[in-house]
């Protein structure tokens, strides 16, 4: 009986390590611990052999039945791994890679850097200031009144802080022209510069977002003119708009400049004749003028032996008005869309 017992465990184990599939493991399993399996039959004849051999061959028997049980486990997983490996594909270390999407600059960080190269070519130096500032700069000293409505807070976000003694509330900048302050103080003269920054106002609709860019030049020496003023943005309009695109001056009125303008550019869809987009082939970029005596005098600068020129646009203004790039609403620019920024 004993060599029965091995030539069955001999037989399934050699079967099961053949075996391809589940169904086929199955039926070997039956075919030898099935109720009437081989190893199950010679099983039920041990009652019958003698009560000496008896324990010794059930120990056996036993055994034969754990070694073929974990033979069909193994074959199991064996089987199971087998098939998992068809279905992954081998790693091919030579394959070229997936290259990852590449990504671009902001449309507006690339329209800053392209302003500041093109005055930087005729020496306006870039500069930059605090966007949290006291009233003093972007109002106070800018000859603002104290009851003007741009301090209201409909237009200027102010911040929850101890107002300071000398320079009043803490705001947001709704201008770049604290800049103007910021590098008149430091009292060193002539100056050319050009700043750029944030600003922030309480507007959002098409053409306005809550926040923005402006840049702000500024000029200061002994003899500046109005024609030293048109030269500069004459150039400017040139060389970011394009040769065909020409400037003009109209009279305006800020707190801080005197006499004062606001400066059109010929429209670029039309160039001048007249179109839907501009009614009278105009289109208006921003305010400029000759800095006020009262603003070089409140920066210690005497007005009788220097003067000075000022212009202060919106980046994202300039930029939807070059031509190509038409946004039909201004806040798009800062909405996160992948499929508007992706254009540019
Ligand atoms: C000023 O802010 C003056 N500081 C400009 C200046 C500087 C005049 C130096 C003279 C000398 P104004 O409020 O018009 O002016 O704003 C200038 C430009 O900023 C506007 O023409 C517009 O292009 C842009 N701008 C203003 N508010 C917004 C806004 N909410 N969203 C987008 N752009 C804006």
């Amino acid at each position: 009986m004993e060599n029965e017992l091995i030539n069955i465990k001999n037989n399934a184990v050699s079967l099961i390590l053949d075996a391809k599939d589940p169904d086929e493991l199955e039926h070997i399993k039956l075919q030898f611990l099935g109720k009437s399996g081989q190893l199950t039959l010679v099983i039920k004849r041990l009652p019958k052999i003698n009560p000496e051999k008896r324990r010794e061959v059930g120990i056996l028997a036993n055994e034969v039945k754990e070694s073929i049980e974990s033979a069909i486990i193994e074959q199991e997983v064996r089987i199971k791994n087998q098939e998992l490996g068809k279905r992954i594909k081998k790693i091919d270390v030579t394959d070229p890679g997936i290259r990852p999407p590449l990504g671009h600059l902001h449309l507006i960080t690339q329209a800053i850097w392209e302003i500041t190269s093109i005055f930087e070519k005729i020496g306006f130096g870039r500069v930059r200031y605090p966007e949290v500032e006291w009233d003093w700069y972007p109002f106070g000293a800018l000859n603002f009144s104290e009851n003007h409505p741009a301090r209201d807070d409909w237009e200027t976000f102010f911040i929850d802080a101890p107002p300071h003694p000398k320079y009043g509330p803490m705001l947001l900048t709704p201008h770049t022209s604290n800049g103007q302050i910021r590098e008149m103080e430091k009292g060193k003269l002539p100056i050319k510069m050009l700043n750029i920054a944030r600003c922030y106002r309480r507007q959002s609709d098409v053409s306005h977002t809550p926040m923005f860019h402006q840049f702000e030049g500024l000029a200061v020496n002994t003899s500046l003119s109005i024609s030293n003023l048109k030269g500069v943005l004459e150039y400017f309009v040139k060389t970011y708009f394009g040769e065909e695109r020409k400037s003009r001056i109209r009279p305006y009125h800020f707190e801080f400049t005197e006499p004062s303008f606001e400066v059109d550019v010929t429209c670029g869809v039309c160039l001048g004749r007249g179109c839907k987009l501009c009614k009278e082939g105009w289109l208006e970029l921003g305010g400029a003028g000759m800095v006020h005596p009262q603003v070089l005098r409140n920066c210690k600068i005497d007005p009788e032996k220097h003067n000075g020129f000022a212009f202060g646009w919106g980046v994202e203004r300039v930029l939807m008005m070059k031509e190509g790039i038409e946004i039909d609403d201004l806040r798009l620019l800062y909405s996160n869309k992948l499929e508007f920024l992706e254009q540019f």
